[in-house]
């Protein structure tokens, strides 16, 4: 044959009685990744306007989110910075231990599954 779409049905708009189809097609692959939450630990020697310096300039909060989450976790020992993937969260954790630690301050930042 010199036309291929005579040998297949692929210029058919419609596939009625090839009900083989329904079971080769693959699922479309939308793997959610898997999710981490980035927190802030609470200590006594931290300035609270150096965890908002931080909120604001490693996940892009604004001033008032910030100031929400450092008082989150000087009340309640814990707060969530941001959810990210894997690489990501792991990315900001590093950074904001550098960022503390250049500036001596004792402040702990970890990351947990979502
Ligand atoms: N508790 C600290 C203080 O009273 C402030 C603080 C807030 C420290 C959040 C760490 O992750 C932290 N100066």
């Amino acid at each position: 044959m010199t036309n291929a779409s005579h040998s297949n049905n692929q210029n058919k708009p419609y596939d009625d009685n090839n009900s083989a189809d329904v079971l080769l097609k693959p699922r479309p692959k939308t793997k959610k990744p898997n999710m981490y939450k980035v927190i802030l630990l609470n200590d006594d020697y931290t300035p609270m306007n150096f965890v908002t310096h931080i909120l604001e300039k490693f996940f892009n909060k604004t001033k008032t989110e910030a100031d929400e989450i450092m008082m989150q976790v000087h009340r309640r020992g814990v707060g969530v910075c941001g959810i990210y993937s894997y690489e990501i969260a792991e990315t900001k954790v590093v950074q904001v231990m550098e960022y503390a630690k250049i500036n001596e301050q004792p402040l702990q930042c970890t990351m947990e599954k979502d």
